[in-house]
C-alpha cells in the first residue's frame, strides 16, 4: 500500500496503540498535521511545546502507556528540551515527533532549522533523523519499542518535510523492530539470586528500599508479598510513593533528604538493604561515606549501569524487579523480626501521630494542613500531580497514597512548571480519575498558560496553588544556609482567582483553615476545573531535612515549640 510519509507516521502510531497526542503545529510538521485528520487520534493543542512533553510524560506516568508529543522544527523542537530531560531523569516512556526542514536544506541554516537530534542526544534514550518516507515506519515502530522496553525513557523522531511529503510502500511487518540487547528487557540476570536470598534469610535487620522501578515493572504485589512473607519493613523513594500502600503497616514512609526521621535511622542501623528499582539518588543517600555503613546490600535494577554506580553493593542483579522477586519468593524464609520492627516503631516516638487535623487552629493556614485536608476530603483516592518545591515535599509527607501511579511528580530533574501540564496528560490518560495539581505560586506561573488547554479541552482538573509568595524551597535554603539573605526569592503573582476566571475556570481564594473544606468540596462537586489559591504561611519550612551531602542521620528538626506536630521523634 502506497502512503505518504505523513500517513505512514499516523498509520504506524495508531497500530502501535496510540490514541492521544499533545502538540503544536508549524511549517515543518504541517504535512503530518494535515494527514492526522484522517486518523482516529485525539490531538490536544498545547500552549507551549514544553507543556506537550510534560503532558505526554504525565500521561505515561499515570497510565503506564506511551505518551506522545508533537512539535515543529526549530523553536518548537527546542521548547521540548526541558520536558525530554525531565522524562529521561525519571525513566518515563515518551515519544517526541518533530518536523525538520527538507533534507536538502539540512546544514544550510534554513528557516527554523535546528539540530534537534544533536541537542537531545544526551537526554534521550535514543533518537532518529528520518529523511525518507520509506524509513518512517521502521523508525516509529522501533522508537515505540525502545521508549517502553527495559528501562523506559524518551525517544525522539525528527522527520524532514520531504520525508513526510514523499510516498513509500507501507509494510507493517517489514518494519517490525529488532531490538539489540541494550534495549531489550530480556537481559540475562546478573548476580546470584541464591546469594541474595541467603543474605535476606540471614538478616536480623533487613530493610527494603522500594523505588520507581517497582511501579515501572508492575512488581507492587510481589514486593509486598516479599515484605509480608519475611516481615521486612519497606522505605520508599519519592518516585516509589504509591507503589506500596502508605497505610500498610510495613511501609515506613519516604527516605532521604525530606524523608521521615525514623526511616533514615532505620537505613543507618539496618544490617541489610534490599534496594529494588531505585538508583540511590543523592537526595536519598546523603553523604555516601557514612551511608548505611552497617548494612550488606542487594541491588536489583534493570539498568546494569545503575549497579555499583553510587553505592557499592554485595549482590548486584541486573534484572526486571518483578522477575527477580518472583524468583526469590519460593525460597525466602518466613522469620519473626518483631525486635527490629519494634525498634523502628520505638524511634517514631509519640509524635508519629500524624493527624495534624486535630491541632488547634492558631489562625494561620499551613501548607501541611491544606494537603492533609485534601487527602481526607478526597479519601486518598485522587491522582495528585505535584510540582517542585516545598509543597512537593509536604505532598509527599501528608498525602498518603495507597495506590500505584497516583503520585506524578518530577523527581530527578526537579522541573518547576511540570505539574499543570502533566496533570492534563494524566487526566486524558485516566478520564475517570479525580486529578489534582498541587503546585507552588512560582512553578504555577511557569506554565499557567496551559489553563487555556484545560478550557479548550473541557477538562476536570483541579488546581491547589500553595501560595507562600516565595520561591519557598530556595528561601528555605537561604534561611538555613545563607543567613536569611532572601536574594530573588520573594515572588509576586496575579490574583489567581481572577486569572482562572479569565480563562473561564472557577477560582477561589482561601486564607483560613476553616475555609479549606468548602473550597475543596466545591471543586469536587462540579465536573469542571477549579483553581484554588491557598494563601499559606509564608516562611514555613519543610522538616525534617538532611542538608545536601550531610550524613543521613543528621537531620535538621523543626524547632519546638512548634505549631505543627513533627512527624518523627525529636
Ligand atoms: C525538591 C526535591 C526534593 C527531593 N527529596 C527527596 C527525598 O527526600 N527523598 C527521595 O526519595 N527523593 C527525593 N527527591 C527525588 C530524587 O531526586 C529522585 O528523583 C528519587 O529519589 C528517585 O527515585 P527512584 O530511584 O525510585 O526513581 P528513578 O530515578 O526513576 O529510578 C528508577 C530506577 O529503577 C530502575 N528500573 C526501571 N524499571 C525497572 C524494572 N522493570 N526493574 C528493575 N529496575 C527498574 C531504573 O533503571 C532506575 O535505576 C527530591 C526531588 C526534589 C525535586
Ligand atoms: C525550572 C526550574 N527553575 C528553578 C528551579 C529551582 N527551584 C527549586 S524549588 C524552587 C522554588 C519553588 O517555588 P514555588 O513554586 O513557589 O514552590 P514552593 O517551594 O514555594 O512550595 C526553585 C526556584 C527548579 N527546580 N526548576
Ligand atoms: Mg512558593
Amino acid at each position: 500500500m502506497k502512503l505518504t510519509g505523513a500517513q505512514i507516521l499516523w498509520e504506524s502510531l495508531v497500530r502501535e496503540g496510540v490514541t492521544d497526542v499533545f502538540g503544536y503545529p508549524g511549517g515543518a510538521i504541517l504535512p503530518a498535521y494535515d494527514a492526522m485528520l484522517g486518523y482516529p487520534i485525539r490531538h490536544v493543542l498545547v500552549r507551549h511545546e514544553q507543556g506537550a512533553t510534560h503532558m505526554a510524560d504525565g500521561y505515561a506516568r499515570a497510565s503506564g502507556r506511551l505518551g506522545v508529543a508533537v512539535a515543529t522544527s526549530g523553536p518548537g523542537a527546542t521548547n521540548m528540551v526541558t520536558g525530554i530531560a525531565t522524562a529521561m531523569m525519571d525513566s518515563s516512556p515518551i515519544l517526541c515527533i518533530t518536523g525538520q526542514v527538507g533534507s536538502k536544506l539540512i546544514g544550510s541554516d534554513a528557516f527554523q532549522e535546528t539540530d534537534i537530534t544533536g541537542i537531545t542526544l544526551p537526554i534521550t534514550k535514543h533518537n532518529y533523523l528520518v529523511t525518507s518516507a520509506a524509513d518512517v515506519a521502521a523508525a516509529v515502530r522501533e522508537a515505540c519499542a525502545v521508549a517502553q522496553s527495559g528501562r523506559p525513557g524518551p525517544v525522539l523522531v525528527d522527520i524532514t518535510k520531504d520525508a513526510q511529503q514523499g510516498t513509500a510502500d507501507f509494510d507493517w511487518d517489514a518494519a517490525a523492530p529488532n531490538l539489540t540487547e541494550a534495549y531489550d528487557d530480556a537481559l540475562p540476570g546478573d548476580g546470584d539470586y541464591l546469594e541474595a536470598v541467603e543474605l535476606i534469610n540471614a538478616a536480623e535487620r533487613p530493610l527494603i528500599l522500594a523505588g520507581h522501578g517497582i511501579i515501572l515493572s508492575g512488581a507492587e504485589r510481589h514486593v509486598l508479598a516479599l515484605a509480608e512473607q519475611a516481615s521486612i519493613p519497606i522505605a520508599v523513594t519519592l518516585l516509589g510513593i504509591g507503589g506500596i500502600p502508605a497505610s500498610h503497616p510495613l511501609n515506613l514512609g519516604m527516605m532521604g533528604m525530606h524523608g521521615e526521621a525514623w526511616v533514615n535511622e532505620a537505613i543507618q542501623s539496618a544490617d541489610l538493604l534490599i534496594a529494588l528499582g531505585m538508583r540511590f539518588d543523592d537526595r536519598v543517600t546523603g553523604n555516601l561515606k557514612t551511608y548505611a555503613r552497617n548494612a550488606r546490600k542487594v541491588h536489583v535494577d534493570i539498568d546494569r549501569a545503575e549497579l555499583n554506580k553510587n553505592v557499592r553493593v554485595d549482590v548486584a542483579i541486573a534484572k526486571d524487579v518483578k522477575s527477580a522477586v518472583e524468583e526469590w519468593l519460593p525460597i525466602v524464609a518466613p522469620r519473626d523480626r518483631s525486635a527490629w520492627l519494634g525498634r523502628i516503631n520505638a524511634s517514631k516516638g509519640d509524635s508519629a501521630v500524624r493527624d495534624i487535623q486535630n491541632l488547634p487552629d492558631d489562625g494561620h493556614l499551613y501548607a501541611a494542613h491544606v494537603i492533609n485536608d485534601l487527602w481526607h476530603l478526597t479519601s486518598g483516592n485522587a491522582v495528585i500531580v505535584s510540582d517542585v518545591g516545598q509543597h512537593q515535599m509536604w505532598e509527599a509527607q501528608y498525602y498518603r497514597h495507597d495506590r500505584s501511579r497516583t503520585l506524578v511528580t518530577s523527581g530527578g530533574l526537579g522541573t518547576m512548571g511540570f505539574a499543570l501540564p502533566a496533570a492534563i496528560g494524566a487526566k486524558i490518560a485516566c478520564p475517570d480519575a479525580e486529578v489534582w495539581v498541587v503546585v507552588g505560586d512560582g512553578g504555577f506561573q511557569m506554565t499557567m498558560a496551559e489553563l487555556a488547554t484545560i478550557t479548550q479541552e473541557n477538562l476536570d482538573v483541579n488546581v491547589a496553588i500553595i501560595n507562600n509568595a516565595y520561591l519557598g524551597m530556595v528561601r528555605q535554603w537561604q534561611e538555613f544556609f545563607y543567613e536569611k539573605r532572601y536574594a530573588a526569592t520573594p515572588i509576586s503573582g496575579p490574583d489567581f482567582k481572577k486569572l482562572a476566571e479569565a480563562f473561564g475556570i472557577r477560582g477561589a481564594t482561601v486564607t483560613k483553615r476553616a475555609e479549606v473544606a468548602d473550597a475543596v468540596n466545591a471543586a469536587r462537586r462540579d465536573r469542571r476545573a477549579m483553581v484554588i489559591d491557598f494563601q499559606v504561611e509564608q516562611e514555613d519550612s519543610v522538616y525534617p531535612m538532611v542538608p545536601a551531602g550531610a550524613d543521613l542521620h543528621k537531620m535538621i528538626r523543626r524547632p519546638s515549640p512548634s505549631p505543627i506536630v513533627e512527624t518523627a521523634a525529636d
